[in-house]
């Protein structure tokens, strides 16, 4: 996974985008797939080209539909066929702050996140912003499949401390998750 996320990020490299309210998002971020999820003032959304090379995105790497697809269906999503893959990166410090996943076309579609490096707290939230989140630690190499009911749940990461263990040897002192979607 490693080499392949290497690859994607010379291609399309990580940039920090901007909340259509203005704000610079903490975590950097970029895509790989047939479409890629893009922030700006304009609003969230999925784009055929990398807004900053004007070009395709890259494209999806074998090992990382593999593993979304053999983890889609050990969790009774049989048939999952994601197009779409985003790339954050946390540095200690970033966060991300509540929200729902809702700029896919088809709801029905599970989303498949992968978690590298540094741990993270997850909250875990309900159908309202209000709805207070559990916590779940997520570690290193884990892998979280959301669907059905869960799929459009808020939820957020608190802010990401380096590790007492030190940074992995691959990933450095970050976190990086992947989320594999159906997003068009
Ligand atoms: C993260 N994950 O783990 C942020 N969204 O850093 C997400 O925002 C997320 O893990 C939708 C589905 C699964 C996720
Ligand atoms: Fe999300």
């Amino acid at each position: 996974l490693w080499r392949e996320i290497e690859r994607v990020i010379k291609e399309a490299p990580l940039r920090q985008m901007s909340t259509p309210g203005g704000q610079k998002m903490s975590v950097r971020t970029t895509s790989c797939g047939e479409v890629g999820w893009v922030s700006d003032r304009k609003g969230y959304r999925y784009t055929a080209c990398d807004p900053e090379s004007n070009c395709p995105w890259p494209a999806l790497p074998e090992a990382f539909l593999h593993l979304a697809q053999t983890a889609a269906t050990e969790a009774g999503y049989a048939g999952f066929v994601p197009d779409s893959c985003l790339i954050n990166r946390y540095d200690p410090g970033t966060r991300m702050s509540l929200h729902q996943d809702k700029d896919e076309r088809d709801f029905a579609a599970p989303i498949v996140s992968v978690s590298l490096g540094f741990d993270a707290v997850f909250l875990f939230g309900g159908l309202r912003r209000n709805d207070r989140p559990s916590r779940t630690r997520l570690y290193h190499g884990d892998v979280v499949v959301w669907g059905g009911p869960a799929r459009l749940r808020f939820h957020g990461v608190l802010p990401i401390a380096s590790s007492a263990d030190g940074p992995h040897p691959l990933i450095g002192p970050h976190r990086f998750n992947l989320t594999l979607r159906k997003a068009s």
